[in-house]
């Protein structure tokens, strides 16, 4: 049984963002730490996969659907819009072959038992698939066929890189929000699970990791830096 885990999804290659929770975690006395995918795609993708394959201490990583798509190398064939293709391209191109390989064998769910919450499922996106979006507002019918086969009581997903924690006929689903790319919220956002769910916001230095982004020479790299620093309020 574990006391407390920070679940930590969708970093996106924001190096500044991660170092930023990392730390915060550091005080709040975890036993394990769930990375939820999405790793690399995004600005700094060798230095945040540098730094997460690094960590001491107990890990789990899950699979994001972009972390498939950087791994296997996806392109417009694939069925990506031009430029998450192009920056797909870009970010497989600076990973290492091991780190690609890292990527490639994920796992796509993950269950821990937790102090004060019981079974907890960790997924990216829902539990039936990496690229289905929960939202806030996504309506209860909808939601059903995606859980109906879940035994465990909690589902932490992430994806669409807004918090929010409901509860969907008895089964209660937390989005612990996007570290690196958030909406509708200015700091990396992450939970903090046991024995209460706690929706985490860590401020960081916003005007620094705008510039390391606009000099990291990713396509797009400007739309990332007003991203961190204005971010919209609408998620992905
Ligand atoms: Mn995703």
């Amino acid at each position: 049984m574990l006391k407390r885990v920070a679940a930590i999804y969708d970093i996106h290659g924001n190096a500044s963002a991660l170092e930023a929770v990392l730390s915060e975690i550091q005080n709040c006395n975890v036993d394990a730490i769930v990375v939820g995918g999405d790793l690399a795609w995004g600005p700094q993708p060798a230095l945040v996969m540098e730094r997460l394959l690094s960590l001491r201490g107990t890990v789990y990583f899950i699979r994001g659907n972009a972390d498939r798509e950087v791994a296997g190398r996806y392109g417009v064939e694939q069925g990506l819009d031009d430029w998450i293709a192009e920056i797909n391209r870009w970010c497989a191109e600076r990973l290492s072959n091991q780190q690609m390989e890292f990527l490639r064998n994920l796992r796509e769910s993950l269950t821990l038992t937790i102090d004060g919450l019981g079974e907890v499922l960790f997924v990216h996106g829902s539990p039936r698939s990496d690229e289905e979006a929960i939202r806030k507002d996504t309506p209860d019918n909808e939601i059903a066929p995606m859980i109906e086969s879940v035994s465990q009581g909690i589902v932490v997903c992430g994806h669409t890189h807004i918090q929010f924690d409901r509860t969907v006929l008895g089964k209660r689903i937390v989005n612990a929000g996007s570290v690196g790319l958030q909406s509708a919220a200015r700091g990396a956002c992450w939970a903090l699970l046991g024995p209460h769910v706690e929706l985490r916001e860590t401020e960081y230095d916003y005007q620094n990791a705008a510039e390391q982004i606009r000099g990291c020479g990713m396509p797009m790299a400007d739309v990332f830096a007003d991203h961190v620093l204005n971010p919209p309020t609408e998620g992905p």
